[in-house]
């Protein structure tokens, strides 16, 4: 999944990096050619922050408005194993049980969220 920089120096990199988020990467690019990263983990999610929960084989809630720049933060409660899939790509791995993750949307739209397990899993964030 990982991007091969073939070797290139660090002084390049920023170009690459650039040139990447403006291709149709079939690794990092969403739907309409968004850089879509993945998710760091994290060890505590602060209180008020949106979350998208995963419990009982759903995303809870199914619908989330953030705004630009700022994570959404994503916990399975269950024993279920999970991803959080963004527009066809993966950015979580496998999500075991109290496993919590950030993701930071590139930029305003929706997103749509889904699960490589169970595709009754489906949730939308709209980014503002
Ligand atoms: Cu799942």
């Amino acid at each position: 999944m990982g991007r091969k920089w073939r070797g290139a120096s660090a002084a390049v990199l920023p170009f690459l990096a650039a040139f990447v988020a403006c291709s149709n990467d079939d690794s990092g690019a969403g739907g309409d050619g968004l850089l879509i990263l993945d998710a760091t983990s994290v060890t505590a999610i602060p209180a008020g922050a949106p979350l998208l929960d995963q419990d009982n084989l759903a995303f809870i809630p199914e619908e989330l408005s953030v705004s630009a720049g700022s994570p959404v933060y994503i916990k399975n409660s269950e024993a279920a194993v999970h991803t959080v899939t963004v527009e066809g790509r993966n950015v979580s791995g496998a999500m075991r049980k109290d496993d919590m993750l950030a993701w930071i949307p590139p930029s305003a739209g929706t997103y749509q969220i889904t699960c490589d397990y169970h595709p009754q899993m489906r949730a939308m964030i709209t980014v503002k």
